[in-house]
């Protein structure tokens, strides 16, 4: 495949991407004991170093942020050691990697930290955990003001940690009804306080979060991943609409290296953002803006040479092919996605 997919991209005057596919975050649930990156987990990032960007499996700030089994962590110098692994191997392979950070707010369990979940509101997520269906998801405690402050010194300290390991950079995980999505959603968010209830209320979470990363790893370090139209988690709600117009805005004011959308298929339209996720944000966000969700090669390169997006992130077809890239350049048929591939990391 020719074209614009295969032109360096400069995300700004620090990072440079040899091409315009990234590697969405995906969970593999593979780390070893204390949450710790494994050798293994090192060897498969470095297989897909060609991207132009790998971003991380998503990885917990701290121990209530857990909802899956053997989600790495960034919160202890066990884990930072671990985690220089993958970073080392990556970059000698000429590769970037940025690191997603998570939070999952209430579909955290306290099977994995003792701890009771916590979010914007004492709302609680119905039904069982995947992969551990006997587990039900527990009411969470509704975060005070003070609590708030301690969470975001969390992201700070995780996204310090994430430098200290080698990361090229942070993608804060704020998309797919995780902490900072419960924030933004009127189904999760049922707070009075300067929390809740206006858009610029229910931004602020988000903003100060992305704001203290800001000013600790720098703009041209710093990602956010957003979920405009929910839909895992959480129910949408017309009303999201002015949160989104409001916080993408504000967004426009900060010179993040990218914006990510978080979704598994964006031909899913939503009736109150006018259609596609990845279109709403296009025609609001002015910066660089990574799209995902059921892209192949075509529609990859057909959605760049339209303006429709500037990176595309690849996930399942990375799981499938390692290879990923040498086999978009040369034409070569990709191997197609089956969830048993979950089992192991290949
Ligand atoms: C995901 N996805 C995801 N998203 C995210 O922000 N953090 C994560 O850790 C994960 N984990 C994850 C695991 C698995 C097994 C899948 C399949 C997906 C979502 C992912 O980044 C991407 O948005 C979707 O997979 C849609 O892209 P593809 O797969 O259609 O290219
Ligand atoms: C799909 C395999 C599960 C592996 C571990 C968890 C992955 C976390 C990703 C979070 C997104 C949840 C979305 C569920 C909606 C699915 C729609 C197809």
């Amino acid at each position: 495949m020719s074209s614009k997919l295969f032109e360096s991209y400069s995300l700004n005057s620090t990072l440079t991407l040899a091409n315009r596919f990234a590697m969405a975050p995906l969970t593999r649930c593979m780390a070893g004991p204390d949450l710790v990156p494994t050798e293994a987990m090192a060897d498969y990032y470095a297989r897909r170093a060609d991207a132009g960007l790998i971003i991380s499996e998503a990885t917990i700030i701290r121990a209530d942020a857990q909802g899956y089994p053997n989600t790495p962590g960034i919160f202890t110098d066990a884990q930072i050691e671990g985690w220089k692994t993958v970073t080392e191997k990556v970059h000698a392979r000429g590769g970037k990697i940025f690191m997603q950070l998570w939070h999952v707010g209430r579909v955290a369990h306290s099977y994995f930290s003792g701890l009771q979940p916590v979010a914007p509101s004492a709302v609680k997520h119905e039904g069982t955990l995947p992969r551990m269906r006997d587990l039900s998801y527990e009411m969470p405690k509704a975060l005070s003001t003070e609590e708030i402050r301690e969470v975001v010194a969390d992201y700070v300290t995780a996204a310090k940690n994430a430098m200290a390991a080698g990361f090229d950079g942070v993608e804060i995980h704020g998309a797919n009804g995780y902490l900072i999505d419960q924030f933004l959603h009127f189904d999760t968010n049922k707070r009075n306080d300067e929390y809740g209830k206006t858009s610029e209320n229910m931004s602020r979470f988000c903003l100060e979060v992305v704001d203290a990363v800001i000013a600790a790893v720098g703009a041209d370090r710093t990602a956010l991943r957003i979920t405009p139209g929910a839909y895992a988690h959480i129910e949408p709600d017309a009303r999201d609409r002015d949160v989104f117009d409001y916080l993408i805005e504000e967004l426009n004011q900060r010179d993040l290296a990218y914006l990510h959308l978080g979704i598994f298929d964006d031909s899913l339209t939503f009736e109150h953002l006018g259609g596609r996720s990845s279109t709403y944000i296009r025609e609001r966000y002015k910066g660089t803006f990574m799209s995902v969700g059921g892209l192949t090669p075509e529609t990859a390169e057909q959605g760049i040479s339209e303006d429709a997006f500037d990176l595309a992130a690849i996930g399942r077809p990375f799981i499938a092919n390692p290879d990923f890239i040498t086999r978009v350049r040369n034409q070569e048929p990709l191997v197609e996605y089956d969830a048993a591939m979950l089992a192991e990391l290949v």
